[in-house]
Formats: C-alpha cells, sequence, structure tokens
C-alpha cells in the first residue's frame, strides 16, 4: 500500500508525461526516430507508440479495477504490437493520444478516496495487482521509457 505522499507524487508523474515525452522528443529527425534507443531495442517512434498503447490498456484496467469485483484482464504482447503497421505512423499521432489520455487518467486518479486504491485486479501473469501497484508501476514505466530516449540522446549528442 502506498502512502498519500507516493499516490500524490505518481499522480504528478502521470498528468506531467505528456509534456515530458514531448520535450524528450523535440526537434528529433525521421532518422533519429528511427533509431533503437539501446541495441536490439525498440526504436524511439515504437517506444512513443507503445506507450499510447500500453496506457491505453492500463486505463482501462484502472476502469475495470473500479468497477468490476477484482476482474482479470488481458495481457497482449508488445513486442508483436510494436511491429503492426501503425507503429511507422509519425508520433505527434499517439503524442496527441497520450495528451487527452493522461489528462483523463489525472482526473481519474485524483478522484479516488483513500479506500478506493485497494480495488484489484486478476493479472493471469502476475497475480493480484492492487490500484496502488498499477499508479506506481505505469508513472515509473513512463518515466523509464522518457529515460531511455532522453539517454539515446546524451549518447548521440542530440
Ligand atoms: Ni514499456
Amino acid at each position: 500500500m502506498l502512502t498519500q505522499v507516493e499516490r500524490t507524487a505518481h499522480i504528478n508523474s502521470i498528468k506531467s508525461l505528456p509534456q515530458h515525452l514531448r520535450s524528450a522528443v523535440q526537434n528529433l529527425t525521421d532518422t533519429q526516430l528511427d533509431t533503437p534507443y539501446r541495441d536490439g531495442g525498440w526504436t524511439v517512434r515504437q517506444v512513443v507508440h507503445h506507450l499510447a498503447d500500453s496506457h491505453l490498456n492500463a486505463h482501462t484496467r484502472t476502469r475495470l479495477a473500479l468497477t468490476e469485483n477484482t476482474p482479470t484482464i488481458k495481457p497482449y504482447n508488445q513486442d508483436a504490437w510494436a511491429l503492426l503497421a501503425d507503429y511507422a505512423l509519425p508520433i505527434e499521432i499517439s503524442l496527441q493520444i497520450i495528451d487527452g489520455l493522461h489528462l483523463r487518467w489525472s482526473v481519474l486518479w485524483e478522484s479516488l478516496s483513500a479506500d478506493a486504491f485497494a480495488h484489484t485486479v486478476h493479472h493471469p501473469d502476475n497475480g493480484i495487482m492492487s490500484l496502488d501497484d498499477i499508479l506506481q508501476s505505469y508513472a515509473r514505466h513512463g518515466e523509464n521509457h522518457v529515460k531511455q530516449i532522453m539517454d539515446l540522446r546524451e549518447r548521440k549528442g542530440w
């Protein structure tokens, strides 16, 4: 279980992800966007589209946790998703999804009473996860991917 202070920090992280992500990818060329952030890893473009897809799923899981009794959620193959055709689209499309999605998700998180964070989902691979677990793991997820992009830019001198 998280403290209220920890919850607030994670909610603020989710609220600021769109801005942090936009600044991490600012002024990158198409060639730079199509560069893997590490050897054998996703490209920056794939990471941005992945963040939209991952957090759309996580937003749905948040809503399911709040409205059903420990629903079983649906995992998906994120590496296979990253190879589908729409991951080649301009990143602005997913940046706009993330703008709207994170605004809605933040409003939802901020509306929750302390008790509500104990709602759970059943993840077929990870077992029971509370909303506290989901909040913490997706706040960190966004931060980690932004850091991957910023580290790449630093290494490359971009
Ligand atoms: Ni990820």
